[in-house]
C-alpha cells in the first residue's frame, strides 16, 4: 500500500470510529414551544426554544433558514400564513410574529443552523390559537 492509500485508509477508520462523528448529529436538537397556546390574530408573538437534547441546554445562535406555518394540525395542510422572525434576546429562545387568520393548532416547521453541526437541524411546533 502506498502512502496516499493508508492515508485514505487511516481517514476512512477515523470517520467510523470517531465517537463524537457517530454521536453529533441533527437529531440531538428538538424544538419546544416556550408557550403553546397563543394569541389569534395578526401581529401574534410565539415563541420557541432550541434545546440540545444530549445536554438539556439551550442552543443559542442557530440561524433559522426555513419556516412554514399551517394548520396540519386541524387537517389543513395547504391553510398557511406568514411571519417574521424577530431578535433572539433571550440565548436560545427564538421568537417571531405570525400573522394567525383562523383559531386553531398550527404547525411550526422549521430548519435551523447550529454551530458545530453540518446537517441541518428540523423541527414542527404545535401552536393552538385562541380568540
Ligand atoms: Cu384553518
Amino acid at each position: 500500500m502506498n502512502f496516499f492509500a493508508k492515508a485514505a485508509l487511516a481517514a476512512t477508520l477515523f470517520a467510523l470510529f470517531d465517537p463524537h462523528a457517530a454521536m453529533a448529529a441533527a437529531s440531538d436538537y428538538i424544538f419546544e414551544p416556550v408557550t403553546s397556546e397563543v394569541r389569534n390574530g395578526p401581529g401574534s408573538e410565539i415563541a420557541v426554544k432550541l434545546i440540545h437534547k444530549p445536554s438539556g441546554k439551550p442552543v443559542e445562535g442557530a440561524i433559522i433558514i426555513r419556516t412554514r406555518l399551517d394548520m396540519s394540525p386541524d387537517s389543513m395542510e395547504a391553510m398557511t400564513t406568514t411571519l417574521e422572525p424577530m431578535t433572539e434576546t433571550t440565548p436560545g429562545i427564538y421568537k417571531f410574529k405570525a400573522d394567525f387568520t383562523m383559531a386553531g393548532g398550527w404547525a411550526l416547521k422549521l430548519q435551523a443552523k447550529v454551530q458545530g453541526e453540518p446537517e441541518t437541524v428540523q423541527g414542527i411546533v404545535v401552536f393552538t390559537a385562541k380568540q
